[in-house]
């Protein structure tokens, strides 16, 4: 019991560690080649402790941190904040939306944004692999009397699995509601 237990938290635990994510890959912030920033932000799970990068010409563009209401129309007159490097660093501190988008005009509109979503729930969790392994190594865990084991691996296989079904869903309520 105590082994499984460790073996599930270890498995949500797991992703407790700093990433850097490079806006856009190796394309980078830029207008060119119609990069679909929403889809790269999409595929991500950026967490607190995370590091995103944008990299781009400074002579060409610009990063400029801004409300939702700004992002969805494309507006800059008051910007949060503005990165002119050419390689800003931006390290996530909190959870929640973070809205960027280069301010020079027409680039937003073009598409030159991205939503930088930090979940409160990891979604790493309802992953194939994450699920997987506790519930296989699970069988394996001796038990004292079977008759007692076998229920409980069951039980505890219901339970990731409507833990895991809830995430899902709770992820797939958010990303809808805010997109
Ligand atoms: C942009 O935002 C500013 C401040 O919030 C507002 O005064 C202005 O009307 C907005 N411009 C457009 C085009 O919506
Ligand atoms: C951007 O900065 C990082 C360190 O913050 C550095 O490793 C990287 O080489 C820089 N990239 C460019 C293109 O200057
Ligand atoms: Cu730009």
């Amino acid at each position: 019991m105590g082994v499984v237990l460790f073996m599930v938290m270890m498995a949500v635990a797991q992703v407790s560690h700093a990433d850097v994510y490079k806006v856009g890959d190796s394309a980078g912030w830029t207008t060119l080649g119609n990069i679909d920033y929403r889809k790269w932000a999409a595929t991500k799970n950026f967490q607190i402790g995370d590091t995103i990068v944008f990299e781009y010409n400074a002579k060409f563009h610009n990063v400029m941190r801004v409300t939702h209401a700004m992002y969805k129309s494309c507006n800059a007159s008051s910007p949060i904040s503005t990165f002119t490097t050419g390689n800003d660093s931006i390290h996530i501190t909190n959870h929640g939306h973070h809205f960027f988008f280069c301010g020079v005009p027409g680039h937003c509109e073009a598409g030159q944004k991205v939503d930088i979503n930090v979940l409160r729930v990891s979604v790493e969790a309802p992953t194939p692999s994450a699920l997987v392994s506790p519930t296989v190594q699970a069988s394996h865990v001796p038990a004292p009397s079977p008759s007692n084991a076998s229920p409980l691996i069951i039980a505890l296989r219901g339970a990731f699995g409507v833990m895991s079904f809830t995430i899902g869903i709770l992820s797939l309520a958010f990303y809808s509601y805010f997109n």
